[in-house]
């Protein structure tokens, strides 16, 4: 039940109605003197947390009207005004007063766990001072609070400072990437559709795998598709990547089109299928899911994720494309490749995101150059640029004071663990 407003003549008898009507354990949201008497608005503590987890559905309900109160032992509170008995019968909240007071509550829940991390902070600082540059070598590498509480967990008890602790760290993130093998992926065949949002470098990564491919399988074993039809130059680009390479390229106009293109290109092992970079909330990056998984039903997603995307974004786009193959019964993501490390000021933030959703890395490119810069996943570099990210100056370093903002949710929870 939702929260519950009491009138009565004084705060003594609208206390005794919040006893009778929500229970001896009720949380008293406000009190207010209105023309009408005392106003109390109050909730039971199982009744907020449901509200908290947005699970109530405004607006409130209205409680019985409130009926004489019997005599019941004195509430804390003193009584204001004397005892009467004329109780108002209660009235709904609006759903106004109760989004006020959700705020409220947000707000002073925020507050308290800010005031609460400051002092884990201040302890960790004083008494495990490791740990405390351990969070700030990873907070400031890029990290999202979440996992900088997990990595600094991971560390042994007394990781030392400077290169030792930043060597123990590199240690724990190499060992969180999952890595998966191209040879795995591409020797059994299939159909790879390579999908991501705009300009990451998907076309230029097919281009340096097909390369490969053609080593590895022959000439004839691949072949080339693409949706991206509406753009001029697009086809283009991959036209004359497939020209250099010596394999066919064909374009796809909807899912019949490539169901039959799959059919007349049966005889080749390999088919990789460049998709049109799409905004990852646009509905056309839906439609596209839903067109590749009706003209292919077995077919493969490689997620590319650029290094230079903040990590917010990165989750987004993950969580979109995640949601889009499981919408369309498709399989998740077979396997992720890591573009523009040479540009990347930080590579925190990519793999944040691929160590939280466990996406299996296949390969990293680091330059425009088709076909050399594409390498296969190196963990101990990656791990060791994503530890010491390139220096900017102290005005992109956060500040000690701005930690425990940042850190909230994990010190208050480590506080309480404790
Ligand atoms: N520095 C750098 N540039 C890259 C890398 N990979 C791709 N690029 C460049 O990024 C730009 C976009 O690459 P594309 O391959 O066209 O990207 P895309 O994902 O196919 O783009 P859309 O089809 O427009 O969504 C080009 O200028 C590429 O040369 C890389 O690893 N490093
Ligand atoms: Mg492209």
């Amino acid at each position: 039940m939702n929260p519950q407003k009491f009138v009565a003549a004084n705060v003594t008898e609208a206390l005794k109605l919040v006893t009778q009507k929500v229970g001896g354990d009720a949380i008293v949201l406000t009190t207010r003197d209105t023309p009408d008497g005392v106003e109390i608005i109050a909730i039971a503590p199982g009744d907020l947390a449901q509200l908290a987890q947005g699970q109530a559905t405004p607006p409130v309900a209205t409680p019985a009207p409130a009926t004489q109160a019997p005599a019941v032992p004195a509430h804390s509170m003193a009584p204001t005004q004397p005892i009467a008995p004329d109780f108002k019968p209660s009235t709904a909240v609006s759903v106004a007063e109760m989004d006020h007071l959700l705020s409220e509550f947000a707000h002073v829940k925020q507050l308290l766990q800010t005031h609460l991390s400051e002092k884990v902070w201040g302890d960790m600082q004083s008494h495990h001072p490791q740990q405390a540059e351990a969070l700030r070598v990873v907070l400031n590498a890029g990290f999202s609070p979440a996992l900088s509480a997990e990595l600094v967990k991971a560390l042994p008890p007394a990781p030392g400072t400077g290169q030792a602790l930043r060597q123990h760290l590199q240690t724990i993130l190499e060992q969180r990437v999952s890595v998966i093998d191209p040879l795995t992926v591409f020797d059994a065949g299939g159909v790879f559709a390579f999908i991501g949002p705009t300009g990451v470098g998907k076309t230029t990564a097919i281009a340096k795998i097909a390369a490969r491919c053609v080593l590895r399988y022959g000439r004839d074993q691949l072949a080339l598709l693409t949706t991206d039809t509406f753009r001029i130059g697009a086809q283009e680009q991959l036209n004359v990547y497939a020209k250099i390479i010596g394999v066919p390229v064909a374009s796809l106009r909807d899912s019949d089109d490539l169901a039959a293109k799959l059919k007349s290109m049966g005889d080749r092992r390999i088919i990789l299928l460049d998709t049109a970079g799409v905004n990852q909330r646009d509905a056309r990056m839906l439609e596209q899911a839903q067109m590749l998984q009706q003209g292919a039903p077995a077919l493969k997603r490689i997620l590319v994720m650029s290094s230079t995307t903040d990590l917010r974004t990165q989750e987004d786009v993950i969580l979109m494309h995640q949601e889009a193959g499981l919408a369309q019964q498709g399989e998740g993501i077979r396997a992720a490749i890591i573009t523009k490390t040479d540009e990347a000021a930080q590579l925190g933030p990519v793999l944040d995101c691929m160590i939280r959703h466990r996406l299996p890395l296949m390969f990293l490119a680091n330059g425009q150059r088709v076909p050399e810069d594409l390498s296969q996943a190196n963990l101990p570099y990656l791990s060791h640029r994503a530890i010491h990210p390139r220096a900017l100056g102290s005005q992109m370093t956060l500040a000690d004071n701005q930690l425990p903002a940042l850190m909230a949710d994990q010190l208050s929870q480590w506080a309480l663990a404790r």
